[in-house]
């Protein structure tokens, strides 16, 4: 396809709202990524579980599907330690509790994480079948979700986990109307409070997560893992040039506190991962955020309020 007419389509889904590629593509993130649970954290994964949530618009009553690509753990996309030998299950929940209950607000797969009513489960191990390929899980009706009134949305659960081996799964979501094609459902979206991904390799290439402040944020404690002192991260708001937090080395938790601005209060900030050492191959990060009373903070596919744009320093003309 030509190029700009690439773009262009690109452009249109974004304006429209339709986010539903999780990552999203302004995220630019390749790869969610779990590892089997017998993995070593120093490749990138401190706990082979992940969990996103999707948010169905409550005037959206058809059938939609959660899509997986790239399921299985084995082929050219996947990370190879010896063979593959990893089996990882995704798990959909819907239901009372799914999302509201504490357990499966936090960042590590501890207690009533998987909380609400079990939809859908399948297992993958390496098959041909679903490399490279999509998976399907669905059809779901929104009111299986739970719904929310402060979002105004009904809200299923997807979690990954690596219940056995030691290599790594990379895969991505796409909230479809379809079971055949990814077709997205407008207003959706999705967000996670820990967020495990594969950098790209290419240092031109800059990862975005975006995590919204609520009502309230006084200040954020940002961690991350295993970052091998690979570049820098940035974050970047309305109110916020471009602040490098700490970053981790292998196996590491890094950790670093912002005071959020007035200005930044209901707004996203843009943690921008700046790559540096193009040595630094298949680059995997953990990243959660919590606030003053050390709850996450939600990382969103369609970042709230758009993109942050800083706005720069307010001009004083004095009056003659
Ligand atoms: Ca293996
Ligand atoms: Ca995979
Ligand atoms: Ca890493």
């Amino acid at each position: 396809m030509n190029k700009l007419i690439y773009i262009f389509i690109i452009l249109i889904i974004c304006t429209l709202g339709y986010a539903q590629p999780v990552p999203n593509v302004e995220e630019n993130i390749p790869y969610l990524m779990t590892f089997g649970q017998d993995a070593d954290t120093d490749w990138g994964d401190d706990d082979f579980s992940q969990a996103f949530f999707f948010q169905i618009p409550e005037d959206y009553d058809q059938p939609f599907f959660i899509r997986v690509f790239d399921p299985d753990t084995g082929g050219e996309i996947d990370e190879i330690r010896g063979d593959f030998n990893t089996r990882c299950v995704f798990e959909v929940f819907g239901g009372e509790g799914n999302w509201s209950d504490p357990a499966a607000k936090e960042t590590s797969p501890v207690g009533n994480y998987k909380s609400g009513t079990l939809l859908a489960t399948r297992a993958f191990t390496a098959n041909p079948r679903y490399d490279n390929q999509w998976f399907t899980f669905g059809p779901f009706n929104p009111a299986q979700g739970e719904y929310s009134e402060e979002f105004g949305t009904y809200i299923f659960k997807i979690i990954c986990e690596g219940i056995s081996g030691d290599d790594g799964n990379m895969y991505r979501y796409y909230l479809s109307t379809s079971d055949t094609e990814n077709r997205p459902i407008e207003d959706g979206n999705a967000f996670a409070y820990e967020y495990s991904f594969r950098m790209h390799n290419n240092v031109e290439e800059v990862a975005h997560i975006y995590p919204y402040l609520e009502d309230g944020t006084v200040s954020v404690r940002i961690r991350n893992f295993d970052w091998d002192w690979d570049g820098n991260i940035v974050v970047i708001s309305v109110a916020r040039q471009g602040r490098e937090i700490k970053i981790s080395g292998e196996d590491h938790w890094a950790s670093d506190e912002l005071r959020v601005m007035d200005e930044e209060i209901k707004t996203s900030m843009d943690f921008r991962f700046v790559k540096a050492n193009s040595l630094v191959k298949n680059n995997n990060v953990v990243v959660n955020v919590r606030n003053q009373f050390g709850d996450a903070l939600r990382f969103y596919s369609i970042p709230l309020g758009g993109v942050p744009k800083y706005k720069g320093e307010v001009e004083f003309i004095p009056i003659e």
